[in-house]
């Protein structure tokens, strides 16, 4: 067929590096820019048959996160705005590992066996974050699009969750809002708007927020919206782009691993900060308090003031709907038990990665998940979006049933249900402490902290570690759990997990305990034991004190 014969020679500008061999990690193929030019190509392909297979618009978005500037990367977006199913992720890592001259044989063996009709359009939405090349490895994902007489629609720059929203927005006709970046700010900003209408005494202080754009696209966008929140949130951005590097010292990930400010800002005693990642699917939130102390307010303190905030609204309204928070083994444990034991909400717990937590989330009338690391959004299933809105549309009903259910329809409308989304998370949080008029010092007191400490320990080879119970225990290798089980118990409310990295060749460690000593000291000899039980290399793992 011509369109094979197209795919072969556009293919030749397009090579791979004999011997290469990349995975289709937790979210997407991401490693040195240099590698990544054929990987593109080749998921411009995939892109078109998930099209043509979906009758949909798919998504491929262009961007390496939080990680340094010299690496890039490729996401898959699937029709509802959500990442791609994982039989395909397993369709990509073998298109991208296809050897040149074996590539029409590989493109051919998914046509088959996802039984494709070649004839049927194919439509597929790209967008590219700030890095240097992120150009033109975007041009080569449209190449591998209408290598295959694919249809495509260039964003240019956009942050993640945009893309996602555009998918969504073209795949429902225009239900979840209008697929341009002009829609995306009039949906949420309008939301926001309307949320904090009747906040009254808001003053001037308490609309300032002081932003960390970590030097990305997010920070771009954060500038173009800004006109529409008509000073009703005030921000003064900082790593704007115009100088630092991306994510150098800066952004969402710097700030939870590093656990204090970002350079490149200054800040006022009792401040209330965020910082976006490198591609705006994260936030997190901070202050430092007049002693200097730095305070981090992560994805758990973000999923109980959301979850709480969701709650009283669904009791004030008097909606019975079934709402649940979907963490991993990272969230700190005084965030379960705060939500399970005084806020009496249910918990459920993943694997790690945003495709896990979203699919328990959707099993809920409402589904608030956030990781740790701040990445997270809510989900309301059909039935319960159509229940607040008969609510809000109800002429019979109370005052105090009215107002709840018209807030609720308006937080519906200001969170981007399709991906974590730091600019959507942003304005949620900063409807919900303008409603209740909390200041950032009182949302971080609802609960404290655990100590807790993450290490990594580098071993020959991080398959040989094996987990159960959502990454929560080690079934390989033998002996493992039981010397974890061991030396937890030397701790009081302690607990410890381990897990191969799905980004880095590196075994994880998290410890957590009363005291930061503890935990520190627990995390330790966790790590020698994984060093010792799952063949360490290089220096043993050494105390941090
Ligand atoms: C990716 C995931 C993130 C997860 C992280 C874990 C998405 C969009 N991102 O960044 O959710 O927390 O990987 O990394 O799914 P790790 O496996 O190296 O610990
Ligand atoms: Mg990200």
């Amino acid at each position: 067929m011509a369109q094979f014969q197209e795919v072969l020679k556009q293919s030749a500008l397009h090579p791979k590096p004999a011997g290469l061999v990349l995975q289709y990690g937790t979210s997407g193929f991401r490693t040195n820019a240099k590698q990544l030019d054929h990987i593109m190509f080749r998921m411009g392909l995939l892109a078109t048959l998930r099209s043509k297979k979906t009758k949909a618009t798919i998504g491929v978005m262009v961007t390496a996160s939080h990680n340094p500037e010299e690496d890039n990367g490729v996401k898959l977006i699937d029709p509802m705005g959500e990442m791609v199913t994982q039989d395909w992720e397993e369709h990509a890592t073998q298109l991208a590992n296809a050897d040149q001259e074996d590539l029409l044989t590989a493109l051919k063996n998914i046509i088959e066996k996802e039984a494709i009709n070649m004839s049927q359009e194919a439509n597929v939405f790209v967008g590219k974050d700030t890095r240097s090349s992120s150009a033109s490895l975007s041009q080569a994902v449209l190449d591998g699009v209408s290598a295959l007489g694919g249809h495509s629609k260039d964003y240019g720059l956009v942050t993640t969750p945009q893309l996602h929203y555009m998918v969504c927005c073209q795949n429902t006709q225009g239900k979840y809002g209008e697929a341009t970046v002009e829609g995306y700010y009039t949906k949420f900003c309008q939301a926001f708007i309307q949320l904090t209408k009747n906040t009254s005494n808001r003053t001037d202080d308490q609309k300032h927020l002081c932003l960390d754009g970590a030097n990305g696209i997010g920070a771009l966008k954060v500038r173009e919206m800004e006109s529409h929140l008509k000073k009703e949130l005030q921000i003064s951005l900082n790593n704007d782009g115009s100088k630092g590097r991306l994510n150098h010292q800066c952004g969402a990930d710097y700030v939870k691993v590093q656990q204090k400010p970002p350079t490149g800002i200054k800040i006022n005693p009792g401040e209330r900060c965020c910082s976006f990642d490198g591609d705006a699917d994260r936030i997190v939130y901070y202050y430092t308090d007049s002693e200097g102390t730095f305070h981090l307010l992560d994805g758990d303190k973000m999923a109980t003031l959301i979850s709480t905030f969701l709650k009283e609204l669904l009791t004030q309204a008097g909606l019975d709907l079934k709402i649940a928070v979907v963490q991993t083994a990272y969230a700190n444990g005084s965030s379960t038990h705060y939500l399970e034991n005084t806020m009496k909400v249910l918990v459920r717990c993943t694997k790690t990665g945003v495709k896990h937590l979203h699919h328990v989330a959707q099993e809920f009338d409402v589904g608030v998940y956030f990781e740790a690391n701040g990445h997270g959004t809510v989900l309301f299933s059909k039935a319960a979006e159509e229940k607040i809105q008969q609510l809000a549309e109800d002429t019979n009903v109370n005052d105090k049933r009215k107002k709840a259910a018209l807030l609720l329809r308006n937080t519906i409308n200001v969170i981007n249900q399709t991906v974590g989304d730091a600019i959507s998370d942003m304005l949620l949080i900063e409807a919900i402490l303008a409603i209740k008029g909390m200041t950032i010092q009182q949302w971080d007191t609802i609960y404290t902290d655990l100590p807790n400490r993450q290490l990594k320990v580098k071993v020959a080879d991080r398959r040989v570690i094996d987990t159960t119970d959502a990454e929560r225990r080690a079934v390989t290798p033998a002996g493992l759990q039981e010397a974890i089980d061991n030396l937890v118990k030397k701790y009081r409310q302690a607990r410890s997990f381990v897990r191969p990295s799905g980004t880095e060749d590196v075994v994880r460690v998290y410890a957590e305990a009363d005291t930061q000593e503890s935990a520190d000291a627990l995390a330790h000899e966790v790590s020698l034991a994984v060093y010792r039980l799952a063949g360490g290399v290089g220096d043993e793992p050494k105390p941090l004190h």
